[in-house]
């Protein structure tokens, strides 16, 4: 049995898309729970990833990093049945786009939403965005959450399905569990009802609750993001005393 070691923390989205990969295929890992922006700025860490970005896993000896290509690697090692990622080349170029608009255009703006509008206040002493500033950012995250309405419809409508359950094809995939990661993250801190405004992505995101594995990382990640600020607010109040 080759040892699995992951490193990463459960408030980041693409640490939780790689956890729900490992626990989801039954792959045995030793699981290191690191601290953003300290242990991921540390030199350790920045010889796995000079960019600091966690998730990190060890796979018998050799680092890999980038949620989607760990991700990748481990169904192509793991994922016999083709759960998280299909088989056939045009579904799974589906999937692709769709990871690759996630990073390229969804998760900049859901990510940097919370950080600029509240986190980066409480953690950093930020000061407070004004109206506008607010306003633009609410915008550009409803433009992009009714893209996501639009593409979980148009799917049902495509593969005749009962329900608004994937992104692409009939079954979730890895990226319907890397884009509600994203969506549950900026839904959570910013309060956003989805419900009103994004019937079809509602639906999408309530059929997660389905999920037991999904639902143990929603609240891992609620957990980290608590323990996360403390530590920030614990690391300002030394700075200002
Ligand atoms: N594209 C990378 C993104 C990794 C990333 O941004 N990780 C953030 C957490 S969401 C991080 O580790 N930040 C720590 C730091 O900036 O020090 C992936 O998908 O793995």
């Amino acid at each position: 049995m080759v040892l699995i070691k992951y490193w990463g923390f459960s408030a980041s989205q693409p640490c939780r898309t790689v956890l729900y990969v490992l626990r989801s295929l039954g792959i045995e890992y030793e699981h290191h729970e690191i601290r953003p922006r300290l242990d991921t700025r540390a030199e350790w860490f920045m010889s796995i990833n000079r960019f600091s970005g966690a998730p990190a896993i060890e796979y018998n000896g050799t680092k890999m990093i980038e949620s989607v290509a760990i991700s990748r690697f481990l169904c192509s090692k793991y994922d016999q049945e083709y759960m998280l990622f299909p088989k056939d080349e045009v579904a799974r170029q589906k999937v692709d786009a769709l990871l690759d608009i996630n990073a390229c255009y969804l998760r900049p703006v859901f990510m940097n939403s919370y950080w600029d509008l509240k986190l980066s206040q409480i953690c950093f002493n930020a000061p407070e965005r004004d109206e506008e500033f607010t306003s633009t950012t609410f915008d550009s995250i409803k433009i992009n959450l009714g893209h996501l309405d639009q593409i979980v419809k148009s799917n049902k409508k495509n593969h005749s399905l009962e329900n608004c359950t994937s992104l692409s094809g009939s079954n979730k995939t890895l990226a319907d569990v890397q884009i509600y990661n994203e969506v549950y993250n900026v839904a959570y801190q910013l309060e956003i009802n989805l419900k009103e405004d994004f019937p079809y992505l509602q639906e999408w995101y309530d059929s997660f609750q389905n999920d037991q594995l999904m639902k143990e990382l929603d609240q891992e990640m609620i957990i980290s993001f608590d323990n996360i600020i403390k530590m920030y607010k614990e690391i300002l109040d030394k700075q200002e005393s």
